[in-house]
């Protein structure tokens, strides 16, 4: 890889910026390489400071579901813009994308717009505290909800990345309310549960977890989960920041026909500009100040670019919904070429897929690999190579095994052939 500009880049960002990132998973550390800076993408092409260009297989973690730069998303930001950035004061089109989400997603009956995934499931468990008065939340292993305290307990994504189990600066006081299950381990919940289910305000959970690379739901996993909380009184929250307007036009629930009391979203809804948002049941949302008595703020709240970039997103979704099924033609595409390359080259390695997002795990487990156990098994090294061996091939994968393939509709079936391409040759030299 011919990149000095961006070595040179990140050589000048370290001193400025902790570890030369804003946010850790992008310093390429758990792939043992530099990272590359970006200079600007077009759909699903993306090219970095030194001029080279790769097909895109990140799309900025999740929200660029229709390539980056989308034409009428950035009409729409410009348009924003024009009339002003930010107000502090409540604006049109916060409802109407408010209204869109609810639409979309039946099981919301109000949301409340914030800046960041992190924003929608700390202010959603600090709600589900409020309504039912009790603290403890059940969270899953590998499962990731952005860096709140609560949450940084055996948490995915850039935590698992880098090796670290949970994270210092997490007090005591705060992990002991945090429970530790299994995914896919409906016993585990209930053993929780029956030691402390009057005191559980919510489980927490992926419907499709994407942070410890794609694990799907297991049969009856999430309608246990359903169960469960009804039994006991806890809130339901589906952390759908990934999942939601991805899988479907109303998001996990919809794909799996599971309705949770509280939903947290984020990514999509933004059109690539920071985002996060929460919403469900009018009972439990009332609670939220100024009506109720919990409370969230945010100077940036409903932001109106951000705003203009997601009603302008998922329009293009509610109003397309035959996009899913090209997302999910395209990914199987990608899938069974992958899965034929690892027949032809008898490297060991197992695919997850949940419509357009997908992981290719480096590990030798004979079948599903459907928890925490089974992932963290994989061979982190081996994915180092292949991320390696990708981005000289021109394709732009997660700088973590423990991440997401997305594929977006931006992808045309050549890049999606070229991809396969480049897999192959990927695993020749790896096998
Ligand atoms: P943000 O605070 O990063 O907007 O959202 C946190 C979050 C919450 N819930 C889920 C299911 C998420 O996947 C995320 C954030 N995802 C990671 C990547 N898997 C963001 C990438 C990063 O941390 O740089």
């Amino acid at each position: 890889m011919n990149i000095p500009n961006s070595i040179r880049e990140f050589h000048r960002a370290v001193r400025s910026i902790p570890g030369g990132v804003n946010s850790p998973v992008r310093a390429f550390k758990s792939v043992n390489a530099d990272p590359i800076f970006i200079s600007h993408a077009k759909g699903s092409q993306i090219t970095d400071i030194d001029g080279n260009t790769y097909t895109d297989f990140v799309s900025s973690w999740g929200p660029l579901i229709l390539g980056h730069a989308y034409q009428p998303v950035i009409k729409a930001i410009e348009e924003a813009a024009s009339k002003g950035t930010s107000f502090g004061a409540p604006t049109v089109i916060e409802s109407d994308l408010a209204e869109l989400i609810k639409k979309m997603v039946p099981s919301i009956d109000t949301v409340r717009m914030v800046s960041s995934g992190t924003e929608a499931t700390m202010s959603a468990l600090r709600l589900a505290r409020g309504f039912t008065g009790r603290e403890m939340v059940v969270k899953f292993e590998g499962c990731y909800h952005g860096h709140s305290d609560s949450f940084l307990i055996k948490a995915g994504s850039g935590v698992i990345t880098l090796g670290l189990p949970d994270s210092p600066g997490v007090t005591i006081g705060t992990a002991k309310d945090t429970l530790l299950a299994r995914y896919n381990d409906l016993e585990s919940v209930e053993k929780l549960f029956s030691k402390n289910g009057e005191n559980i305000a919510a489980i927490i959970v992926e419907p499709v977890a994407g942070n410890m690379g794609v694990v799907l739901p297991g049969p009856g996993f999430l309608k246990g989960l359903r169960e469960l909380s009804h039994k006991y009184g806890a809130v339901l929250i589906f952390d759908e920041v990934i999942t939601g307007f991805r899988l479907a036009r109303g998001g996990a629930q919809e794909y799996f026909d599971i309705t949770p009391d509280l939903t947290t979203l984020g990514k999509i809804i933004g059109g690539g500009l920071p985002i996060g948002a929460y919403g469900g049941k009018k009972e439990i949302m009332e609670m939220l100040a100024p009506k109720g008595s919990v409370y969230q703020a945010g100077t940036l709240s409903g932001n109106p670019l951000s705003m203009a970039a997601g009603f302008t997103m998922l329009n293009e979704l509610n109003e397309n919904p035959e996009i899913y099924d090209e997302l999910e033609r395209k990914a199987a595409i990608l899938e069974r070429g992958i899965k034929d390359n690892l027949e032809k080259t008898g490297v060991k390695a197992v695919v997850n897929r949940a419509g357009s997002m997908m992981t290719l795990f480096f590990n030798e487990i004979e079948g599903v690999i459907s928890s925490f156990e089974d992932a963290m098994q994989s061979d982190t090294e081996k994915y180092a190579g292949y991320f390696k061996l990708s981005l000289q091939n021109g394709i732009y994968l997660a700088p973590s095994q423990f991440e997401c393939t997305f594929i977006s509709r931006a992808h045309s079936e050549e890049n999606i052939s070229k991809a396969i391409t480049a897999n192959l040759e990927a695993l020749q030299q790896l096998k």
